[in-house]
């Protein structure tokens, strides 16, 4: 039963309890994923069901990344097998296009990534800004991120960030690789290089993503679009197969450094 009248200052009261203790219990993860598109996700999803505390950040105030505007607004995603066994996995409908390609639907493809993530146990905060690393020198590596709200940094008013610990940050971010940038442009004993990514080549994109998913440098590691920004490789435009898979890779190789 509601009591009534209710009172404004318990909503308020309620909102900063939770939100408060949100902070708390996240302030340090075992995984910190910055990028809620197509390989922040799938990688939420393993690295969460694989029992990893892992908390993802988003500055936007959806899900979903370049999923929802799919091929120049022709709202259809295509993704290949077998990148279309983890779409099944978490229940999005395949409709076969044929030659081993599967044409999804990108509302149902973003609802049902962030859906399954979140029932594994990750944590999504929205509306939250990774603008720098946190950092320790010998051996170099990354230990956290420092985070703004999306609003006071769309304002352009200074103000400290907070930070976040984590035992691995993952650079979800796409094709800016705006984590590891960071890191490489403020901290360059960490020895990171940023190559920048190629022009399209869709068929060679695809398995190099994959191939080069994995570990920059100790704490930091890549997945989807920011491995083509880190290592010079190719962009693949709209097909996401290689998206899904190195967003389950990176969780792989996570899981395997902190588990054994
Ligand atoms: O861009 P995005 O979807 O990255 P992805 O997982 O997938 C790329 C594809 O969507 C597509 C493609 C595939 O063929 O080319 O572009 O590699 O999702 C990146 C997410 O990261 C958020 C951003 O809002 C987006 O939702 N993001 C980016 N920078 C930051 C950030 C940041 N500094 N802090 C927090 N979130």
């Amino acid at each position: 039963m509601v009591k009534h009248p209710i009172a404004e200052s318990e909503i308020t009261r309620a909102i900063v309890k939770y939100a408060l203790r949100d902070l708390d219990e996240y302030s340090k993860v075992d995984v910190l994923i910055v990028g809620a598109g197509p390989s922040g996700m799938t990688a939420a999803y393993y690295l969460a069901k694989a029992g990893l505390k892992t908390l993802i950040l988003e500055r936007r105030f959806s899900f979903g990344g370049g999923i929802g505007g799919a091929a120049n607004h022709l709202l259809r995603i295509v993704v290949e097998y077998p990148a279309s066994e983890i779409l099944s996995e978490v229940g999005v409908r395949l409709y076969e296009y044929g030659d081993g390609l599967f044409v999804v639907d990108p509302a149902e493809m973003i609802a049902k990534l962030a859906s399954r993530a979140i029932d594994a146990g990750a944590k999504f905060l929205l509306g939250v800004h990774v603008d720098d690393v946190v950092f320790r020198d010998n051996p170099p590596r990354i230990t956290g991120v420092a985070v703004i709200w999306s609003t006071v940094q769309m304002a352009g008013v200074h103000t400290d960030p907070i930070f976040l610990e984590a035992k691995a940050v993952v650079d979800a971010t796409g094709h800016d690789a705006e984590v590891v940038a960071v890191a490489s442009r403020k901290t360059p004993e960490l020895g990171i290089k940023l190559y920048g990514e190629k022009s399209a080549y869709v068929d060679a994109a695809e398995d190099l993503v994959v191939k080069y998913t994995g570990k920059v440098v100790d704490g930091l590691y890549v997945t989807g679009m920011a491995v083509a920004a880190v290592h010079g490789l190719p962009r693949m435009g709209p097909i996401f197969g290689s998206m899904l898979l190195s967003g389950k890779r990176v969780a792989e190789l996570i899981i395997s450094d902190l588990k054994g």
